[in-house]
């Protein structure tokens, strides 16, 4: 017999483990016939928002991008994106990248379809132009080893340049593959597991995650993962880069 007074979702002041057992739909103007989980924000403590949103068949979404920039990721089925008139199907694995003054439309998906987003107030850079709107397909993203360990691999979707103030990347771990160092760093991240399973160590507790999983982690939340099972652990992330560290 389950016990639905249990579940392995966790907030703390610092990370946050969002298993699917916890969620609760939200209803966001402009976003229709669909059902939005919002998994981090910044009522949490976060710098960023991540939602994950399942489609009807009629559902629809529409919107202009204002102070933040909006990055959208197929995680399972198909739909159409149109972004200030660029138009492309987008499949498993694809992606747009909308940044601020942007008009999108995402609708004729297929029944089901799961989409996610990564928000960020977008930090202008002086001498740097604002970002233009990107379509993009992680099978066409090289995936090179992490820190000369064969068993990671990183895939960074989002260019490498100063315009840029947040990345999206890919990490897939091979069973038994580890961060080499526990990690402990000023960028923030945000995280939904798309396959496998595995152990998280945050702030020295220790979670085990799965397919499904989001997390957030605040800046200098100490962090180590480790893959288990008989797949590869993969995970796809947010992380805020690029600017001047501090006010002071
Ligand atoms: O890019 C990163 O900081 C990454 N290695 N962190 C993580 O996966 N927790
Ligand atoms: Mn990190």
């Amino acid at each position: 017999m389950e016990i639905s007074a249990l579940t392995r979702s966790v907030v703390k002041r610092n990370h946050a483990v969002i298993s699917p057992d916890g969620y609760i739909n939200s209803r966001v103007p402009g976003w229709k016939n669909c059902t939005v989980n919002v998994l981090i924000n910044e009522q949490m403590g976060a710098n960023l928002c991540q939602t994950l949103i399942t489609m009807t068949e009629t559902g629809k979404l529409t919107g202009v991008t204002q102070a933040s920039q909006l990055f959208f990721y197929v995680i399972s089925g198909q739909c159409t994106a149109t972004v200030s008139g660029e138009k492309q199907t987008l499949t498993v694995g694809q992606f747009v990248y909308i940044p601020i003054g942007n008009d999108y439309l995402i609708d004729q998906p297929d029944a089901g379809t799961q989409l996610l987003t990564f928000h960020k107030v977008y930090e202008k850079l002086e001498g740097f132009p604002v970002p233009l709107v990107l379509f993009g397909d992680a099978a066409n993203v090289a995936g090179p080893m992490y820190l000369g360990d064969p068993a990671l691999r990183l895939q960074v979707l989002l260019p490498d340049e100063l315009s840029f103030d947040m990345a999206v990347n890919i990490f897939t771990y091979d069973p038994g593959g580890h961060l080499p160092l526990v990690e402990t760093h000023i960028m923030e991240h945000g995280l939904i597991y798309l396959q496998g399973q595995g152990v998280y160590m945050l702030d020295k507790d220790w979670y085990p995650i799965k397919k499904g999983d989001s997390i957030w982690m605040a800046p200098y939340c100490q962090q180590w993962f480790t893959a288990m099972g008989k797949e590869p652990a993969v995970y796809i992330y947010y992380k805020n880069v690029n600017r001047f560290p501090t006010t002071v």
